[in-house]
């Protein structure tokens, strides 16, 4: 028998599928040649991917589904584990939406990794939404912060939801914005993609770690990369907090169309292409002169393509 379902458990070299939008796993395994498009990627297969199988009887362990193909992918999020390293990741495919979920403190927030991120989520064209988790922790202490950090990415053109796990604040938001859709969560290590997911449906378990006392930063609780179902409708990835984000190969003039805030001004530079650095007249450098661009955003993009620079 042949059939068609989404991979939704990726460990090592087993998987577990699903024929979603129904919830029925099952194992499989890939065997033989999979037509493959060509990617270079170390993972043939990721969660999210669309399959066809083959199954004689009903799937076991001991007999599972063999994958034979996999179909298009809509969208997909790959990441290099580091700039230098020409390997690249499949994190997740045909996705409907990426969380990215951040805290201020514990473990701090590093904004140049997040706006790596952004980047490549625009790159591949995936809708993003900012979580910003454990406000708990900080904000009634530092509100300020808490805005600045707001004002800096709604004005780059995103969302933020402040949110809880542990308290239970913006849960109920957040799992109106996940439904109907699947959902990628993802984020560094220790941020609470884990706790958020066991927040949004109290009937899912997954692995839920402890920050180290010592480094304030998150242990990478979670090792697979795994979907679940929402009970409220939906589906989320719980992935394994991010370490080194290398960025995808971009062109030194391209990586400034993946901030949206410049791409909309940049018709009015007078050089085309402009990299926004030295040039005469540059609208990006005056709209951050003016405050309408975020100094950090623009510094951010500073240091893309300086590694640009450094690394090919
Ligand atoms: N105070 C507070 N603690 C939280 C919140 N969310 C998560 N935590 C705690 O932060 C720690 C890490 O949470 P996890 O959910 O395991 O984080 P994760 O992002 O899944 O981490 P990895 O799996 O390692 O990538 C745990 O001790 C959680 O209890 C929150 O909103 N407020
Ligand atoms: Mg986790
Ligand atoms: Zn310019």
């Amino acid at each position: 028998m042949e059939g068609i379902a989404t991979v939704v458990k990726n460990a090592g070299s087993h998987y577990l599928l699903s024929p979603l939008p129904d919830w029925e796993l099952f194992p499989a395994v890939l065997r033989g040649k999979v037509r493959l498009e060509r990617s270079g990627a170390t993972n043939p297969v990721a969660v999210g991917d669309r399959v066809r199988y083959e199954l004689d009887g009903v799937a076991s362990e001991e007999q599972p589904a063999v994958i034979k193909e996999i179909l298009p992918r809509d969208n997909y999020l790959i990441r290099r584990s580091t700039n230098l390293s020409r390997q690249s990741h499949v994190i997740a495919a045909n996705l409907d939406q990426a969380v990215i979920i951040v805290s201020l403190l514990f473990p701090e927030i590093k904004l140049p990794f997040l706006d790596r991120i952004l980047v490549t989520c625009e790159v591949y064209k995936v809708p993003v939404l900012i979580v910003l988790n454990k406000v708990d922790l900080y904000r009634e202490e530092f509100p300020e912060m808490v805005s600045a950090f707001r004002r800096i990415y709604e004005s780059a053109g995103y969302t933020v939801l402040e949110t809880s796990a542990r308290t239970g604040e913006g849960i109920d938001v957040l799992r109106e914005r996940c439904r109907d859709r699947i959902n990628l969560f993802s984020g560094e290590s220790g941020v609470g993609k884990s706790s958020i997911i066991k927040a949004l449906d109290p009937g899912l378990d997954p692995k839920i770690g402890r920050i180290s006392d010592v480094h304030l930063q998150g242990r990478h609780t979670t090792s697979l990369y795994e979907m679940y179902r929402l009970a409220g409708g939906g589906f989320v990835i719980d992935t394994p907090g991010l370490r080194g984000f290398g960025l995808v190969d971009l062109e030194k003039e391209e990586i400034s169309k993946y901030f949206p805030e410049m791409l909309a001004v940049t018709d009015d530079c007078r050089f085309v292409p402009c990299t926004h650095t030295h040039e005469p007249d540059c609208a990006v450098k005056a709209a951050v002169d003016a405050g309408r661009i975020s100094a950090e955003r623009y510094n951010s993009y500073l240091g893309m393509l300086e590694e640009d620079r450094k690394f090919r």
